[in-house]
């Protein structure tokens, strides 16, 4: 809905308001947190979900760049929370979450217990500034292990690695966010200061020389076509790798033609987001059970038996709220198909009434 919404504006500007969700990149930061204003701004990324999608956005820049040579990085989209991180003279000075873009929450205590990010960088001459842009993770196993307690408790799921991982990002208690082992990927930079930089196959290199964790499936790609066979690997390997992807990553290599290429107000032309498919498996309700949040909403949750959907046992999938019980209607006993897109509890897509 929110693609139609976007390309309605763009046909009929007139009807672009300022509180469209189209002007919105992510969520405003919060008063807990100390605003921190970032360098450049941290945009977002258009999303294919198709080869027909993929074909398009190269046909764009085809358009914009002329027909020279175009070199691309390929890059698995991992599905965590985006984060800045700011290196004054080579040593960790702030780290902030996303928030609005422009302005995220500093969540430096926080950062600082992710133990693979390097509180000094490894450069002999560490630049002035570097902000650099990463994604924080759990990885699978810490996240089916943080459910497991949390249900034991009563409490609610986190439904997908990116709501835990920015849960733990937030966390007032530093404690808690260091008993929730995170991760991260740095996968680019922002403002940077000091260093000479052509490609962005040469930004990862500089990152990972400065001791930064970089992904190490990352390719460099010299056509349409190397790029397409790389989405065909990762979308059939991407459920045995030990933290959770949504997608893949398209950038354009030379900074030279991301810079012709610009940006939208919400993201670079640059760079597009494959979105692996959504999985599928059939499978039967044993019981339905509701869930009480943190803020009191309630979550009916379907239990059921067990059925492997992309890498993951599923024992239980969201029905949401009331409202998609009754319209879904699904009653115990029910075989249902459930649906995992990158989540970590898959939703209840609908029932197989015949089989009731
Ligand atoms: C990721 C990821 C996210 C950011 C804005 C322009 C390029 N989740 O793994 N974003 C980016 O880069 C975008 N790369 C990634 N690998």
């Amino acid at each position: 809905l929110l693609r139609e919404l976007r390309d309605l504006e763009a046909r009929y500007p007139d009807l672009a308001t300022p509180d469209s969700p189209t002007q919105r990149v992510g969520a405003p930061p919060s008063e807990a947190f100390a605003a921190v204003v970032h360098h450049q701004p941290m945009l977002s990324l258009a999303n294919a979900f198709s080869e027909e999608e993929l074909d398009a956005w190269h046909r764009r820049l085809t358009n914009i760049l002329g027909e020279v040579p175009i070199a691309f990085v390929c890059e698995l989209k991992i599905d965590g929370a985006a984060v800045s991180l700011i290196y004054e003279g080579g040593r960790f000075a702030r780290g902030a979450t996303r928030g609005d873009g422009r302005r995220g929450e500093d969540v430096t205590p926080n950062l600082r217990t992710v133990r693979s990010l390097p509180l000094r960088l490894r450069t002999a001459q560490p630049p002035p500034l570097a902000e650099v842009r990463a994604e924080v993770f759990l990885t699978r196993a810490v996240l089916e292990a943080i459910n497991r307690e949390r249900a034991m408790r009563e409490e609610s799921l986190f439904a997908n690695p990116r709501n835990a991982a920015a849960g733990s990002l937030r966390q007032l208690d530093p404690q808690i966010t260091a008993a929730r082992p995170l991760d991260l990927f740095v996968y680019g930079v922002g403002a940077v200061v000091g260093v000479e930089l052509r490609t962005h196959g040469e930004t990862l290199a500089w990152l990972r020389d400065a001791g930064l964790r970089t992904n190490p499936h990352t390719v460099l790609c010299a056509t349409l076509d190397e790029v397409k066979a790389y989405i065909a690997e990762w979308t059939a390997r991407h459920h045995d790798l030990p933290y959770e992807t949504d997608g893949v990553v398209i950038k354009v290599d030379a900074l030279s033609q991301q810079a012709e290429l610009g940006a939208t107000s919400t993201a670079p032309r640059w760079a597009l987001a494959y979105k692996f498919p959504a999985e599928q498996a059939t499978t039967r309700v044993r019981d339905i059970r509701v869930y009480m949040g943190r803020t009191g909403a309630l979550t009916p949750t379907a239990h059921l038996e067990p059925v492997g959907v992309s890498g993951v046992t599923v024992t239980s999938a969201t029905m949401h709220n009331e409202d998609e019980v009754r319209r879904k209607d699904v009653r115990i006993g029910d075989w249902v198909i459930v649906q995992r897109a990158g989540e970590v509890i898959p939703e209840v897509v609908r029932v197989l009434t015949d089989r009731r």
